[in-house]
């Protein structure tokens, strides 16, 4: 199970809006006779492509899925049919299938006489697709909040110059992040002061992020570098915005919330267009309406060892007056990446 969740995760940043899957197939002596996974959305499913490798040797072996097989038609499928078709004995796989579409592969493997179970690795299978599971069980794009600041927690100094705060190793990895997700979000405040390009630089293969502006009052400049044509480009804008000077299918009209744009109505607005991974890039103000709304799923923090002492600070106003209104987090993982130290951490269930 191990070696499909790592077979999965090489297809990061290329299947969406459907999920990373890997599949090994084990023969009826406990080889492994058969590996593949989910290149793109329309291709095979991982289980076709192990079995189609493993060929007749999969008769009466074992299949081992990081997702419930799905039990439908959709692009492709149904795999309960191809597994059955291919005569495996046993299926083990990790996390169910959060999408009522395809869910219940499991109850039909059974009924066609199939030892199947899940829960195999399913804590390691999760967090290999967390952004896709996340997104089809809320119904919303997931959302990670990535931003850079020093120890002190500030992303600009008080004269608001901000470049460069984390190390190159720090940047190259913003890249990685970018290519990983659907939609890179930032606030009209960020495209303003900083003109970000918000394209993954430097990444062979890279499939890049629609880019998203989130700008109530359409100040978004004509010349704006998100609006070349390395990557397409949506401005949110309010439903009175003018918006002439933008071009006309780069506008996207979201109704008005109390603090700015309704931030859930523009997510779903994402998801329709198949955005199932979002990263949001600041600045602080947007950062602290996210973090308001409850919308900040995973958190990246590059911090880096300086102290600025005075200047804006990496998350804005969230609502939360007090320490017990503190959103705490859980840690997931920690790497220093050149002198930086990379942090990501997801609020704490409650
Ligand atoms: C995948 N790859 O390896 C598996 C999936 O649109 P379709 O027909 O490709 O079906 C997509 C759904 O199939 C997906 O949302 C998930 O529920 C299920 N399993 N999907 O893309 C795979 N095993
Ligand atoms: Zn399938």
């Amino acid at each position: 199970m191990r070696r499909a969740i790592s077979l999965a995760s090489r297809a990061l940043g290329h299947t969406s809006p459907n999920p990373l899957v890997g599949c090994v197939v084990l023969g009826p002596d406990g080889t492994v006779v058969g590996e593949g996974f989910h290149t793109r959305a329309g291709a095979p499913h991982a289980e076709v492509e192990a079995l189609r490798a493993a060929g007749s040797a999969a008769r009466g072996g074992t299949a081992l899925v990081t997702l419930e097989p799905c039990s439908h038609v959709g692009r492709t499928g149904p795999c309960t049919q191809a597994l059955i078709d291919a005569g495996i004995r046993r299926v083990r796989y990790a996390v169910a299938d959060p999408n009522p579409v395809a869910a219940g592969g499991g109850a039909v493997l059974r009924a066609a006489g199939i030892d199947a179970e899940g829960g195999l690795l399913a804590a390691e299978a999760e967090a290999g697709n967390r952004a896709w599971l996340t997104a089809v069980r809320l119904g919303r794009p997931h959302v990670t909040w990535k931003y850079a600041a020093t120890l002190d927690g500030r992303s600009a100094a008080a004269d608001g110059s901000a470049r460069w705060i984390s190390s190159v190793e720090s940047r190259a990895d913003t890249h990685l992040l970018r290519a990983s997700v659907d939609a890179v979000l930032a606030g009209s405040g960020t495209q303003l002061a900083d003109d970000p390009h918000l394209a993954a630089r430097d990444v062979p293969g890279a499939r890049q992020p629609l880019r998203v502006i989130v700008d109530t009052h359409a100040r978004t400049r004509a010349d704006a570098r998100v609006l070349d044509d390395a990557a397409p480009t949506l401005i949110a804008v309010g439903p009175d915005a003018v918006a002439a000077h933008l071009p006309e299918a780069a506008v996207l009209r979201i109704p008005l919330a109390d603090t700015g744009l309704d931030l859930p109505a523009l997510l779903n607005e994402l998801y329709a267009r198949d955005v199932r991974a979002v990263l949001l890039e600041g600045g602080p103000t947007l950062a602290g309406a996210f973090a308001a709304a409850g919308l900040i799923d995973t958190v990246v923090g590059y911090l880096a060892p300086a102290l600025l002492g005075a200047g804006p600070p990496a998350l804005g106003p969230a609502g939360i007056g007090t320490i017990a209104e503190m959103l705490r987090l859980d840690v997931d993982d920690v790497t220093r990446l050149g002198t930086d130290i990379r942090i990501t951490a997801r609020p704490r269930p409650h």
